[in-house]
C-alpha cells in the first residue's frame, strides 16, 4: 500500500501533484460521516434538497474552465472534449435536481385497504471510477445517489483524481452538508474494496475493468449489497452496402478514436459488407490520418495520448501484422500512440479483446444474418452504430444487435437523459435517464386497513 499518489500530466510524463491516499481506518471515518450526513438529508424538504442539487450544478458550471484544464492535465484528453465533459457533469446534476420533487411512489388498488408504495433512500452508496472519464463517471454516480436522498463516498482511479477531488470542493462550495459527498483518492484494493466489504454501504457503483467488476459483484453477495457495473466493451460498426459510406468513413474515426479509444463505447470492430469493403477502407484513410493528434491544451487538438506508458504498451502488443492505416503521433515525452486501423480475422486478439486504445479492427461481412451474428460473437454489449439508408433493416438490426445503446448512422451513445449500460459482461444495470435514480432507491411497501 502506498501513502502518496504521484499524479501524471499523460501528455508529458511530468508528475503535477503529489496526492496522499486515503486508508481503511480514514475510508471508515467517512463511511460514518456519510451515514450521519445522510440521515439529516434524507429529512430536508424535497425542494430544499433539489435546491442544494441545483446549486451545486451551479457551481460546476462557474468552474468549467478550470476543471476543463484539469483534465487536460490529468488525463490528457483534448481541451474541447474536456470542456463537454465538466458540462456533462453539470447537465446531469441539473437533471437530477428535479428528481427529490418527483420520486413518486404509487397506490395500488388492493381489498380491504389503501396501498401505497414509496423510494427509500438506500443510505451510503460507493461510487468506484475509472480513469477514462474522471468527470462525467463521477456525475453519473454521485447526482442520482445524492438526488434520491444517499450519501456518497466516491474513490476515483489511482491516475487521476484531480477532477473528482475539485468536484468535491465544489459540493462544499455550494452548500451541501459537510459528509454527504466525500471523494476518497485511493487504492483500487484499500478504498474500493472498502466500499464492498464496509456493512455501511448498501450499494456499490462500479465502472472499470470487467475483472474487477466481477470481484465487485462477488465480494458485494456476501451482504446481498446492491451494485451497479458499467464494465468493458468491443462495439461493432455495422457499414451496410447501402450506406452513406462517404458519411460513415467520415464519421468512424471519432465513433473510435475519440478519448484516443479510452473510451468503453468505442467502437473497435468495424464490420463492412463485403461489396464495399475495399471503398469503405479508401475513404477511411483520409479520415483517419486527418485526425489532429497532440498537445491537448491546443484549441484544434482531436486525440491526445494515453494515459499512461504501461497502458501504451498494452495498446501497442495487439498491433502485430496487418495495419492498413496508421497516422501519426508526436514522439517524445508522453505516451503517444498513432490512430491505427488493423484489416483482420475474426479469431484475432485485435478483434476480440477491449485493446481500450486507438486501434480499430476492420472485417467483412456478407449479409444481415452475418453481422448481427459476428456484432453478437463477444462477450460484451454495451453499444454500436448501424449504417444503413433502409429504416426496416436499422430497426431489425438495431433489435438484433445484444448491447445497450446503439445509434442509427451516427455514434452518440450518452446523454443526462437516457439510459445507459450494457448486456451481457458489459454490466449489469442503467445509469442516467429517468429511471436511474430509482436505483438507488428500495421500494417499500405500506398497507393500512380500512375497514
Ligand atoms: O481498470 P480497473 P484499469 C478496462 C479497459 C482497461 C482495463 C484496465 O480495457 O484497459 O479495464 O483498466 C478500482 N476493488 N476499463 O486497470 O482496475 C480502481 O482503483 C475495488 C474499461 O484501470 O478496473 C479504479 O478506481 N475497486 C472501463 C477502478 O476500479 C478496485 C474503464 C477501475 O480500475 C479494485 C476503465 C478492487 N479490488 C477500464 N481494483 C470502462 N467501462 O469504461 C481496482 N479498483
Amino acid at each position: 500500500m502506498n501513502d502518496v499518489q504521484d499524479v501524471i500530466n499523460p501528455a508529458t510524463g511530468e508528475t503535477i501533484a503529489v496526492v496522499p491516499l486515503r486508508t481503511v481506518e480514514q475510508t471508515d471515518a467517512a463511511i460514518a460521516r456519510a451515514v450521519a450526513a445522510q440521515r439529516d438529508w434524507a429529512a430536508l424538504a424535497p425542494a430544499d434538497r433539489a435546491r442544494l442539487l441545483r446549486r451545486f450544478a451551479d457551481a460546476v458550471d462557474g468552474d468549467l474552465e478550470n476543471l476543463a484544464r484539469l483534465e487536460v492535465r490529468n488525463s490528457g484528453h483534448p481541451i474541447s472534449s474536456a470542456r463537454g465533459e465538466a458540462a456533462n457533469v453539470r447537465d446531469v446534476l441539473e437533471y437530477y435536481a428535479a428528481t427529490p420533487e418527483r420520486l413518486f411512489g404509487r397506490q395500488i388498488p388492493v381489498a380491504g385497504g389503501i396501498d401505497m408504495t414509496f423510494q427509500e433512500p438506500l443510505g451510503v452508496v460507493g461510487v468506484i471510477v475509472p480513469w477514462n472519464f474522471p468527470m462525467p463517471i463521477a456525475g453519473w454516480g454521485l447526482a442520482p445517489a445524492l438526488a434520491a436522498g444517499n450519501a456518497v463516498v466516491l474513490k476515483p482511479a489511482e491516475l487521476t483524481p484531480l477532477t473528482a477531488i475539485r468536484l468535491g470542493e465544489l459540493a462544499l462550495e455550494a452548500g451541501l452538508p459537510e459528509g454527504l459527498l466525500t471523494v476518497l483518492p485511493g487504492e483500487g484494493p484499500v478504498v474500493g474494496e472498502r466500499f464492498v466489504t464496509h456493512p455501511d454501504v448498501r450499494k456499490v457503483v462500479f465502472t472499470g475493468s470487467t475483472r474487477v467488476g466481477k470481484r465487485i459483484m462477488a465480494g458485494c453477495a456476501d451482504q446481498v449489497k446492491r451494485v451497479t457495473l458499467e464494465l468493458g466493451g468491443k462495439s461493432a460498426n455495422v457499414v451496410f452496402d447501402d450506406a452513406d459510406l462517404e458519411r460513415a468513413a467520415a464519421t468512424a474515426p471519432y465513433g473510435v478514436f475519440d478519448n484516443a479509444g479510452q473510451d468503453c463505447c468505442a467502437r473497435s470492430r468495424i464490420l463492412v459488407q463485403r461489396s464495399v469493403h475495399d471503398r469503405f477502407l479508401e475513404l477511411l484513410e483520409p479520415a483517419v490520418r486527418g485526425v489532429k493528434v497532440g498537445d491537448p491544451s491546443e484549441e484544434d487538438t482531436e486525440m491526445g495520448p494515453l494515459i499512461s506508458a504501461a497502458h501504451r504498451d498494452k495498446v501497442a502488443s495487439y498491433v502485430r501484422g496487418d495495419v492498413a492505416i496508421q497516422a501519426e503521433a508526436p514522439a517524445g515525452e508522453g505516451f503517444w500512440f498513432p490512430p491505427t486501423v488493423l484489416t483482420t480475422t475474426l479469431d484475432d486478439p485485435a478483434f476480440t479483446d477491449e485493446i481500450f486504445g486507438p486501434v480499430v479492427a476492420v472485417v467483412p461481412f456478407a449479409d444481415e444474418d452475418d453481422a448481427v451474428r459476428i456484432a453478437n460473437d463477444t462477450s460484451y454489449g454495451l453499444s454500436g452504430s448501424i449504417w444503413t439508408r433502409d429504416v426496416g433493416r436499422a430497426l431489425r438490426v438495431s433489435r438484433g444487435v445484444q448491447a445497450g445503446n446503439l445509434s442509427v448512422n451516427s455514434h452518440a451513445s450518452v446523454r443526462p437523459t437516457t439510459p445507459f449500460g450494457g448486456f451481457k459482461q458489459s454490466g449489469l444495470g442503467r445509469e442516467l435517464g429517468p429511471d436511474a435514480a430509482e436505483a438507488f432507491t428500495e421500494t417499500k411497501n405500506v398497507f393500512i386497513p380500512t375497514a
